[in-house]
């Protein structure tokens, strides 16, 4: 149904995915779609299927790891996540997406920007910062226990230098997932993080500058 002309390199490993809809065949390598088509599906009757080898037997000459079939198409942005790495195993692991925040809570707030819901708003204009000490925390609530693959945060010019990220489902008891040393601010995304937990935190213990902790954005992304 979908084909593409130009062979995988050699010597390293690669993420391929194939999804139809219904409508269109599409085919993934690494991440990005190679090739699609909208031919009618194959009619056979489907008495035994081969991954890595023609029906004749001919094999693909390489090793697979890591196989999965879903019972529905995942998305584009689902496989470029698979394809990145940023899933843990599983037999029952979904494709990681971006988690809905549903509040934000702050150990102190700045009088200038003094609204942590500023870092879930999804506006890189808006920012929430602490007061100007070196243990202060925000975290965000996922309204459900969710697994946590990645979090994500956008710093304004006054970074956290050294902080951990924490899941809870009580928001009272934290286990520790990252811990950031020497943080360089900007854009602060860790992924391959493994946790579960409602509640997320961003737990400050050194500042990057005189002033407090201030983040525009904080994305947390799993299923
Ligand atoms: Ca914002
Ligand atoms: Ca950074």
């Amino acid at each position: 149904m979908v084909s593409t002309s130009t062979p995988p390199s050699t010597g390293v490993w690669h993420h391929v995915a194939y999804t139809y809809d219904g409508t269109t065949h599409k085919l993934y390598l690494d991440g990005a779609v190679v090739s699609t088509s909208t031919a009618a599906p194959n009619a056979h009757a489907v008495t035994r299927a081969q991954l890595g080898a023609y029906n004749s037997g001919s094999s693909f000459n390489g090793l697979l790891d890591d196989i999965r079939i879903y019972n529905a198409p995942l998305t584009a942005t689902q496989v470029a996540t698979l394809a990145a790495g940023n899933a843990s195993d599983g037999a029952s692991q979904s494709a990681s997406a971006q988690l809905t925040r549903v509040s934000a809570t702050s150990s102190s707030n700045e009088a200038a920007n003094p609204n942590p819901q500023s870092t879930i708003d999804g506006n890189m204009s808006s920012r929430w910062a602490s007061g100007a000490t070196d243990n202060e925390w925000l975290y965000v609530d996922l309204g459900s226990v969710k697994t946590v693959t990645e979090v994500k945060i956008n710093w304004e010019s006054a970074y956290g230098k050294n902080y951990t990220i924490d899941v809870s489902n009580d928001h009272v008891n934290w286990t520790t997932i990252k811990t950031v040393t020497n943080g360089d601010g900007g854009t602060d995304d860790w992924t391959g993080l493994s946790g579960s937990g409602r509640y997320v935190r961003m737990h400050g213990s050194l500042r990057g500058t005189g002033n407090g902790y201030s983040i525009w954005e904080m994305n947390v992304y799993g299923y």
